[in-house]
């Protein structure tokens, strides 16, 4: 499904479109080879994130899925098993790569709006036994994609984290928002990232950069990231025209993220004045809105048609789930326009 122009898009923040100055910043880059290490401006993104996430290195890597796959495959061996969340981006929309990719098996757990409790992931740990799978690493995602952009609390993650490394397991964060995560409470990214082994972060979601994510974590594993993503065919050449784009992203909307949250409480709040909609506003801690539709008589999918011929696309998730994301291509005018939609499409 192609946007026009003047469509309003809440299906996904990875819809944004560089901005004018964005462009500028791409079209200035100094570049160079970076398989060989040669971009200055990849080198100086990934100095920059690995900062930002208080870790020894990062690595520039194309996609979220991608930078989440190699930390799996790095961090394991095939046969050893995966905790991770039942309704993680890791676990449902990433092609069953970590079976493809890395001969691993998941052990998925549900947590409450995706969030995990320690307690479960312990009793998830399997025995020292040669019946069992090896559990190596757990994976959680902050925010939480599929649980409405919910937050992990930065306790439980203190407090998984502790456990992982008394039963010497590894963690991995997917922290494709872990942006909306820090700008919501405050707390900052290293904070949260000190709570794990490696991190992933994208660029191109409500960063709004055009594509980029990064790994980070210890030299050593990220040499190791390396080489696994010149394997997966993931090196690329002069990418300091895309990076330039992500430090760009990083210097200049990052703060901005507030003005999503706002707007997706804004429609949760109309939302719910609507017939037939379920939601709990509370709910919405960051920039996604996942809400109820089997009252109104409709299925997702028509409601989702129905808003299209009116110009404002939204994303079905199942039969009777909606889920729309704010970002920076969509404004409080935007939201005050899709609310009307709503009404007029459910009267
Ligand atoms: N999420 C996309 C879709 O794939 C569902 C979206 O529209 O939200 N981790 C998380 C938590 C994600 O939400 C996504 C993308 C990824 C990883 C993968 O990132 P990309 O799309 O860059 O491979």
């Amino acid at each position: 499904m192609q946007a026009m122009k003047n469509d309003i898009d809440l299906r996904s923040d990875t819809v944004t479109r560089p901005t004018r100055a964005m462009r500028k910043a791409m079209a200035r880059a100094e570049v160079g080879d970076d398989v060989f290490g040669e971009d200055p401006t990849v080198n100086a993104l990934q100095e920059k994130v690995a900062k930002i996430l208080g870790k020894e290195a990062a690595l520039y890597i194309p996609s979220g899925t991608m930078a989440n796959q190699l930390s799996i495959k790095s961090h394991t061996q095939p046969g050893d098993e995966v905790i991770l969340e039942a309704s993680s981006h890791l676990f449902n929309f990433e092609g069953g790569a970590g079976a493809a990719l890395s001969g691993i098996q998941f052990y998925s757990l549900e947590g409450s709006r995706g969030v995990l409790d320690p307690f479960q992931i312990e009793e998830a740990i399997r025995p020292n036994d040669h019946h069992f799978p090896v559990t190596k690493l757990i994976c959680l995602e902050n925010t939480h994609n599929r649980g409405g952009g919910s937050i992990y609390p930065i306790d439980t993650l203190r407090n998984i984290y502790h456990l992982a490394k008394s039963k010497n397991l590894r963690v991995h964060l997917d922290g494709a928002r872990l942006w909306n995560a820090s700008v919501a409470t405050g707390i900052k990214p290293d904070v949260y990232a000190q709570w794990a082994d490696s991190v992933s972060v994208c660029l191109s979601k409500g960063l709004g950069a055009p594509v980029g994510s990064l790994v980070s974590g210890t030299k050593t594993f990220i040499d190791r990231i390396h080489r696994f993503r010149k394997m997966f065919g993931g090196g690329m050449r002069q990418a300091g025209i895309i990076a330039a784009a992500g430090i760009y992203a990083l210097d200049h909307h990052l703060e901005r993220l507030k003005d999503d949250h706002r707007n997706a409480k804004r429609l949760a709040f109309g939302l719910k004045e609507i017939k037939g909609i379920s939601i709990n506003p509370d709910h919405v801690e960051t920039n996604i809105v996942i809400f109820d539709v089997s009252q109104t008589g409709k299925t997702a999918s028509q409601i989702t048609e129905l808003m299209k011929r009116e110009k404002v696309l939204i994303h079905p998730f199942g039969k009777t789930e909606i889920r729309l994301v704010t970002h920076l291509d969509v404004t409080g005018e935007d939201i005050e326009i899709a609310l009307k939609t709503f009404q007029k499409v459910l009267d």
